[in-house]
C-alpha cells in the first residue's frame, strides 16, 4: 500500500462520516451559493475548524471564478490543492553529527504517547538506526512495564528506573548512556499530564532543561501527542504545553477512530505547528509520516 492508500484506510470512519457528504456535494450540479454553504458546513462538521473552513471556501470561490470553472468535479481538484497548501507537512529532523537525535513525546493522559514512542522506535530501527527508548513515565509502575513490552516487540533497548523516581534523572542517565553507546536516536516517553496542572508542567520544563544540559541543542523534537477523537479540545491543551516546552510538531493519534478526520487540517491551521505523524491503529506499523498532498488526496480523491 502506498501512503495515499494507507491514509485512506486510516480515514475509513471519516469516509462513512463527513467525507461522504463531501463526495455527494462534489458529485455534480452547479457551483452556486447553496453549494458553497453546504461545503462550508460539511468541512466544519468534519472538524476542519470554522476559521480554516471559511478560508478554504473563500479561496475556492475566488479561484473558481478566476478560472471560470463550471463543474463541481474541477472545483474538487482546486480544494485539494488548497488543503495541501494549508497543510505542508513537517520536514524530517536532521540527525546531529556524532550525537543522538533526541525526541520527546508529551501530552495529556491516554493520548497515545507510549504507543507512539514504540511506533517511532520501530520506524527508526527499521531504517537501520540504533534506538534507545526512555521510560520517562515513572508515575505508574504499569507504564514502565508497558514500554518494556513495546521495546522488546520493536527490538530496541530501554532505559528505565524504579517507579516513583524523578523522570529528569531517568533522562539524565538515558542521555549519558546514549552518548556512551553511540546511539542514533533517543525517544523519550513521559507521563500523561493535564495541561492545567502547574506542578506537572514544571516537571516537564525540568525534563527539558536536564536533557539540554547533558546534550546542548536537545531535545531536537518535542512532539505533542493529541488524540484525534477529542476534536478541538486539543487546541487548548496544545497552547499550554507549548508555553511549558516549545512544541515542534504534532502527532495526531487514533485517526482511525474518528469520523471527523478534518481535524488534521484544523489543528495545523490553528496551532501553526506542523503535523509530523498520524496514528492509524494500535500496531507498531500504524504510524504514518505526514505528507500534505497525499493526505489531501486521501481526503478527497
Ligand atoms: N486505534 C488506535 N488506538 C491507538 C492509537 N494510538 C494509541 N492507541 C491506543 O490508545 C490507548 C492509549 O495509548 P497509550 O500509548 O497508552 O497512551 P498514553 O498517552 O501513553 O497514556 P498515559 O501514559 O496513560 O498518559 C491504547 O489502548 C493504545 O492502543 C491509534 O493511532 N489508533
Ligand atoms: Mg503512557
Amino acid at each position: 500500500m502506498n501512503l495515499v492508500e494507507r491514509f485512506k484506510a486510516g480515514l475509513a470512519r471519516s469516509k462513512e462520516g463527513f467525507l461522504r457528504h463531501l463526495d455527494l456535494l462534489f458529485s455534480g450540479g452547479e457551483l452556486n451559493d447553496d453549494f458553497y454553504e453546504a461545503l462550508e458546513e460539511a468541512l466544519i462538521l468534519g472538524d476542519v475548524g470554522v476559521e480554516a473552513s471559511l478560508k478554504l471556501v473563500e479561496q475556492l470561490r475566488l479561484e473558481v471564478s478566476r478560472r471560470k470553472i463550471r463543474e463541481r468535479n474541477q472545483a474538487k481538484e482546486i480544494l485539494m490543492q488548497e488543503i495541501t497548501a494549508m497543510l505542508n507537512g513537517a520536514e524530517e529532523p536532521v540527525k546531529p553529527d556524532g550525537e543522538p537525535l533526541v525526541i520527546l513525546l508529551i501530552g495529556v493522559n491516554g493520548s497515545g504517547k507510549t504507543t507512539t514512542a514504540a511506533k517511532l522506535a520501530y520506524r527508526y530501527r527499521r531504517e537501520g538506526n540504533e534506538v534507545l527508548l526512555v521510560a520517562g513515565d515513572t508515575f505508574r509502575a504499569a507504564a514502565i512495564e508497558q514500554l518494556q513490552i513495546w521495546a522488546e516487540r520493536a527490538g530496541v533497548a530501554l532505559i528505565r528506573q524504579q517507579p516513583g523516581s524523578d523522570p529528569s534523572a531517568v533522562f539524565y542517565d538515558a542521555l549519558n548512556a546514549a552518548r556512551a553507546r553511540q546511539v542514533d536516536v533517543v525517544i523519550g516517553d513521559t507521563a500523561g499530564r493535564l495541561h492545567t496542572k502547574v506542578n506537572l508542567m514544571e516537571e516537564l520544563k525540568k525534563i527539558n532543561r536536564v536533557i539540554g544540559r547533558v546534550q546542548p541543542g536537545a531535545p531536537h523534537r518535542v512532539l505533542l501527542v493529541i488524540d484525534a477523537t477529542t476534536g478541538h479540545n486539543g487546541i487548548a491543551q496544545a497552547a499550554r504545553f507549548n508555553e511549558a516546552v516549545p512544541v515542534t510538531g504534532l502527532v495526531l493519534t487514533k485517526l482511525d477512530g474518528t469520523a471527523r478526520g478534518g481535524i488534521v487540517v484544523g489543528m495545523q491551521d490553528t496551532l501553526k505547528v506542523p503535523v509530523c505523524y498520524v496514528g492509524v491503529g494500535e500496531k507498531l506499523e500504524d504510524l504514518l509520516p505526514f505528507e500534505a498532498a497525499d493526505f489531501a488526496r486521501a481526503l478527497l480523491a
